[in-house]
């Protein structure tokens, strides 16, 4: 069985509050075209955060469907399996769900109910995509957790897998000892241990953490172009783009062969050529810049090479800027066409030490002008909060936010109710 994983797409991305990252994705899937001619797996598995946000752009939800409909059309018999992650809407992706399954197209939104009493007789079978040469059990993010809702699909494989065909179980969570460098969720993460996992898995194919890596295996592996693992292996085949300026490491799609149930995992990264870079300016090994032309010396000097990329500017901190400097670069940036774009979250280099006992605070400026989620500024500031208990507080947050968009919805249905209600008012003849 050969498959290929990916994972953490992130569809609709608008970097920075400003730039659609449709280019970077449309060159990753064509990137991912090209491998799936080369090695034609028997499936291609993305396991979770298929979009940016819950509520995805009319633009984003039309980029994946043109583009997973053109895959179909060009690999009629790759199977291809889609579950929902934690950036995305369960009921909305699984809202789809029936028109995918008409064209092949597994795409499985809600995990299954947490109670077992909702769940029908083998519900395990609309979690289990069969093939020929293997079975793959796809689990959607689950926000509690139930790791045994994932036994029970491997379990239900066992009793189907008749003949010791190579299962990979599809997931979208953490797992203990997982490297998370660029997350942003980095100290509030909720991780299931492997072997809350259980045995029934050739190899798992997770999604959640942008940095590839398999469970258990240096990190410096993944300079390798090749792997081999026992049966059991544990994967995250790392995000399509990096998601952020954090994750600048390498990225890479996971090609994967498995031979038969307990065999090996052989593993190839296919290394992702990223249409847009992340670049400090100027570069740490020089100088910060002393006065915004000194960056646009370094602008001009990194557009000359034909780089495409997101910039940090470095600057010194006692350099005369005027107030409006940000805008002055979104200004200078313009002209190279948006290829160089800005990261707005300057580095100041040289801030003069602080007096004693002077307060430092927990952000600066810059880091509050970015924070759009008021979670994360809970989430930094949680160790003067004792008593909040933060999973809690997260929920809650979910809960509203899921309430406002309901709301926002129903407000919505109701003024186009209004809108086609006049319309067809109008064009009523009046006798
Ligand atoms: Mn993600």
């Amino acid at each position: 069985m050969k498959i290929i994983h990916t994972a953490d797409l992130h569809l609709g991305q608008i970097m920075y509050q400003y730039y659609d990252r449709v280019d970077e994705h449309r060159h990753f899937f064509n990137q991912l075209m090209g491998w799936c001619e080369e090695h034609r797996p028997d499936a291609l598995v993305v396991s979770g955060d298929i979009y940016d946000i819950p509520q995805p752009s009319a633009s984003a939800r039309e980029f994946f469907n043109s583009t997973f409909v053109t895959f179909r059309q060009a690999f009629p018999h790759m199977a291809i399996v889609v579950t929902a992650g934690n950036h995305d809407s369960a009921s909305r992706i699984k809202a789809d769900s029936s028109v995918w399954h008409l064209s092949g197209v597994t795409v499985l939104g809600n995990a299954p109910s947490a109670d077992p009493n909702q769940r029908r007789e083998h519900w395990e079978d609309d979690y289990i995509v069969e093939l020929p040469s293997g079975f793959i059990a796809a689990m959607p993010f689950m926000g509690n957790n139930r790791t045994e809702l994932i036994v029970a699909l491997t379990d239900r494989i066992a009793q189907r897998n008749t003949d010791g065909r190579p299962v990979v179980l599809m997931a979208h969570l953490a797992v203990d000892g997982c490297d998370p460098l660029g997350h942003d969720d980095v100290g509030t993460l909720r991780c299931v241990t492997t072997a809350a996992l259980g045995m029934g898995f050739d190899y798992a194919a997770l999604g959640h953490i942008h940095r590839p890596q398999t469970l258990g295996h240096d990190i410096a592996d993944e300079s390798q172009p090749h792997s081999s693992y026992p049966a059991g292996a544990i994967r995250y085949s790392g995000s399509a783009l990096h998601v952020s300026c954090d994750e600048t490491y390498p990225h890479s799609v996971s090609l994967v062969e498995l031979d038969r149930r307990g065999g090996t995992v052989e593993l190839t990264r296919l290394r992702i050529d990223e249409l847009r870079h992340f670049y400090t300016l100027p570069a740490t090994d020089k100088p910060a810049a002393h006065s915004l032309n000194d960056l646009y010396a370094a602008i001009d000097s990194l557009q000359s090479k034909g780089l495409r990329g997101y910039i940090r500017p470095r600057i010194d901190y006692g350099a005369p800027l005027p107030t409006d400097f940000v805008n002055s670069i979104y200004q200078y940036l313009e002209k190279t066409g948006n290829e160089l774009r800005l990261n707005p979250k300057t580095i100041w280099e040289n801030i003069p030490p602080r007096e004693e006992n002077a307060e430092r605070p927990i952000f600066e400026i810059a880091d509050l002008q970015q924070m759009t989620d008021p979670l994360h500024f809970i989430a930094e500031t949680r160790q003067q909060y004792p008593e909040l208990d933060f999973e809690q507080l997260k929920a809650d947050f979910e809960e509203i936010q899921n309430e406002l968009r309901r709301q926002q919805e129903s407000a919505d249905n109701k003024r186009n109710a209004k809108k086609n209600a006049s319309k067809n008012n109008e064009s009523t003849p009046t006798l």
